[in-house]
């Protein structure tokens, strides 16, 4: 087992009046991966689960059959406890997609799954006894993008719009073994890029003001992302201890260092130190959303088609709560801009100063070898003399 399978899950470590909020009957914590067919999915929840559960029966008994492509959504789930606190975990592994020559609506069931979530609990929360209403929601949707190196295809944008305003996106790099890091530092850089241009939603860590530590660590995240991940069912022994990595004849990739991919990082963003955000802004932004253009179409009983439903949810970007969000990324972009301007002035400061003292020095250096060579003049005159 390799070190972080025994680290705790670090569910009590999150923010006190936070932890208040779901310590009370437990958390309920949804996953979902979606993206391309063979991009590593399926490899990358028993990789988390691996690496987070030290032993979960249905686990080993997926392990023992080789992976087979997914044919049809599939969840896992596991019930965690840590300190009287209990977290059911649930993960949503869907079949990929773009085997086909046609991929439109290829997607569908994807975000058909998550609508479908959204629609039962509004049900249920309409019914008059609520104390067993069943909770699938989708809290984080993580989106493979397959390594190219180059962009992201026509399909991928179009299902990440899609996914971006139904829940919080997590666009995520598979097989980052297969990049060199500068590649993947260009790769990174483009899509973000693109993400910006093409006005995809993604979720994006709070920064909170307040709490020094808590907002470098958030801004950690945001640079990161994408996060480029590596997905390995098989350990291998380092140094005496066993880890989870892919062995090539060139060398060895280690899933949990962080030179080598993000897995890490975004392990700890879902379920140490953003699952508690990721739950409220699920409930209070999406949720919210979901419900409102329900409750003001009085369609709560019916469902939506797809297109219909994303053009109210476009519509519905000017929501004071999304404007908020941008405003605040946008800040603290615009803040990072002024930071650097300023780092860059004081060391445009810094090379003055020191061009200043090395011309002094010059000077000083001068007036010495002319002192020198004066005196070397005079004890020559001297010896001529004598
Ligand atoms: N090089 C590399 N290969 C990987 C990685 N993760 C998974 N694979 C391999 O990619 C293949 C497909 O992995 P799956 O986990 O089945 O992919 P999937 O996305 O679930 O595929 P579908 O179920 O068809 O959508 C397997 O042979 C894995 O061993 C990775 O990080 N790097
Ligand atoms: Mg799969």
């Amino acid at each position: 087992m390799s070190q972080a399978a025994i680290e705790p899950i670090g569910i009590t470590n999150l923010p006190n009046q936070r932890y208040k909020i779901v310590s009370k009957k437990g958390a309920t914590f949804t996953i979902m991966l979606a993206g391309e067919s063979g991009l590593g999915k399926t490899t990358f929840i028993n990789t988390l689960f691996q690496t987070t559960l030290k032993t979960h029966p249905e686990l080993r008994n997926r392990l023992n059959s080789p992976i087979r492509k997914t044919v049809e959504i599939d969840i896992v789930r596991a019930e965690l406890e840590e300190k009287n606190f209990k977290l059911n975990l649930n993960v949503v592994d869907t079949p990929g997609f773009g085997d086909n020559v046609n991929n439109k609506n290829a997607w569908q069931p994807i975000i058909d799954f998550i609508d479908d979530q959204h629609h039962s609990y509004l049900k249920q929360e309409t019914q008059p006894v609520r104390a067993n209403r069943k909770d699938l929601r989708v809290h984080a949707v993580l989106y493979f993008i397959r390594p190219t190196g180059h962009t992201l295809k026509p399909l991928d944008i179009e299902v990440m719009k899609k996914l971006g305003t139904r829940a919080n996106l997590i666009p995520v790099i598979a097989k980052a073994d297969t990049l060199t890091p500068n590649e993947m530092l260009e790769f990174k850089k483009r899509i973000r890029e693109i993400i910006e241009v093409q006005d995809i939603r993604i979720y994006s860590p709070p920064i909170e003001l307040d709490d020094q530590a808590a907002s470098e660590h958030a801004k950690q995240l945001i640079e990161s992302m994408p996060f480029a991940v590596i997905g390995s069912e098989e350990e291998f022994e380092v140094d005496g201890t066993y880890v989870k990595g892919r062995k090539y004849p060139w060398g060895f990739v280690d899933v949990e260092n962080d030179q080598h991919c993000d897995f890490r990082k975004l392990r700890s963003l879902l379920l140490r130190t953003n699952m508690l955000d990721l739950i409220l802004s699920t409930n209070e932004l999406h949720y919210e959303t979901f419900r409102t253009i329900k409750m003001q179409d009085g369609t709560q009983g019916d469902s939506d088609s797809t297109a219909a439903l994303d053009k109210k949810l476009d519509r519905f970007s000017s929501n004071p709560k999304f404007l908020e969000e941008e405003k605040r990324i946008k800040r603290y972009f615009a803040e990072q801009l002024r930071n650097e301007d300023q780092r860059f002035k004081q060391w445009k400061q810094n090379i003055h100063t020191e061009k200043n003292r090395l011309n002094h020095d010059l000077a000083t250096l001068q007036n010495e070898l002319k002192t020198l060579e004066e005196q070397v003049k005079a004890l020559k005159e001297k010896k001529g003399r004598m």
